[in-house]
């Protein structure tokens, strides 16, 4: 696949079109139907999750957080074929996959609402912490790629990463070791086509992610990102190749980041509601709901129970976890420095106000 696919053709690999429709049946991977369902409904749970989380923050009740919307797939994809004891490196955008991996959906809303103790997620074995600073996590998944080998485990580490982490040191050396050592990680770019407002065409003088690939001397393939089944059989063939002995793989998964860049971003600044509504028809959600309406093994009136089923127990879990939130406020400053320097102490003193309003607004 890897030369059939080579990212020097510059081909996108996809084996559905925008209606779901197969148009790619040699590549199409062997996948049985109750995994698929599961993938779809994990699929579904995580979008109404996201988009919940944007409502919620917009009412006042979470800070910041970073969508996912639109790219599901892309992590969906390692969730459900990944085995227990491989390693998941994220990002900040792959909420299926920390869900799948164990951690739970109150850790994460706790995250969100800045307590400490939802940073540990330790039900999710084998999983490092999001990493808010950009690629700082792909050496540590080289480092990980490394002792996996050294210690003769026949495990894999998915690193994530964004288009615009591609432009990093970081990216370089973790690549660059990864080839040298020929260590099992299986790399995948979310080329979202923006970080934050810079577009990718600006990002990178290279026509595709894959490409950089030939030139750090390991296999490459350009995969449509919104196409469940591609990127299937991509991370598929990836692991195993990484599971095997032969070393890294670079994936660009090609999506679209279909929300806004973090909630205190507004996107209509520099992007236009045609893309938009382009990328709408690539959604990997409708895409593959469509798929399996038309082979008979889902139905549209299952599919509005689950959304229902799906909202009603995320905001279940999301009041469980607004009524379990205790934490001190000094918490929030107690891991950043010995002595708070003056502007840290005048911004806990504005929180601390911040807090006594919320609290009387109740
Ligand atoms: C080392 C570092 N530099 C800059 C930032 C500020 N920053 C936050 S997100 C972001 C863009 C990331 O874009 P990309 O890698 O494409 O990921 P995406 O957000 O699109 O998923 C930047 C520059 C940061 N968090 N870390």
């Amino acid at each position: 696949m890897f030369d059939v696919y080579h990212p020097t053709k510059k081909e996108l690999f996809q084996i559905m079109d925008n209606e779901g429709k197969v148009i790619n049946k040699e590549w199409f991977p062997k996948i049985d139907d109750s995994t698929l369902l599961k993938a779809y409904k994990e699929l579904v749970f995580a979008r109404a999750a996201d988009l919940m989380i944007v409502s919620y923050q917009r009412q006042g009740r979470i800070y910041t957080y970073p969508p996912g919307y639109g790219q599901e797939a892309v992590s969906e994809a390692v969730a459900v074929q990944m085995k227990k004891e491989d390693w998941v490196v994220p990002a900040f955008r792959e909420l299926p996959l920390y869900l799948a991996k164990g951690a739970s959906l109150k850790d994460v809303f706790k995250f969100y609402m800045g307590d400490e103790k939802g940073a540990g997620w330790s039900n999710a074995k084998n999983m490092l912490p999001i990493s808010v600073p950009i690629a700082t996590q792909l050496p540590h998944a080289v480092g990980l790629g490394y002792s996996l080998k050294y210690n003769k485990k026949d495990n894999v580490v998915y690193a994530f990463v964004g288009d615009g982490g591609t432009s990093t040191g970081d990216f370089h050396e973790a690549m660059n070791f990864a080839a040298v050592w020929k260590v099992p990680v299986v790399f995948i770019v979310q080329n979202n086509q923006f970080a934050i407002s810079v577009p990718f065409e600006t990002q990178t003088g290279t026509d595709t992610i894959a490409i950089k690939s030939v030139a750090y001397g390991m296999p490459g393939l350009r995969v449509d990102g919104n196409d469940f089944f591609a990127m299937y059989k991509a991370i598929e063939q990836a692991s195993e190749h990484a599971r095997s002995g032969k070393g890294a793989v670079l994936i660009e998964a090609v999506t679209y980041r279909r929300g806004a860049h973090t909630t205190s971003d507004d996107p209509y600044k520099y992007r236009t509601k045609e893309e938009e509504e382009l990328w709408e028809k690539k959604d990997p959600v409708k895409r593959l709901k469509a798929y399996l309406i038309t082979n008979k093994l889902w139905t549209e009136e299952e599919d509005d129970r689950h959304i229902k089923a799906c909202k009603k127990e995320v905001d279940k879990l999301f009041i469980e976890t607004e009524q379990e939130l205790s934490y001190e406020l000094d918490e929030v400053f107690d891991h950043l420095y010995s002595e708070l320097p003056d502007d840290l102490e005048k911004q806990k003193a504005r929180y601390k106000a911040f807090l006594e309003w919320k609290a009387k607004r109740k």
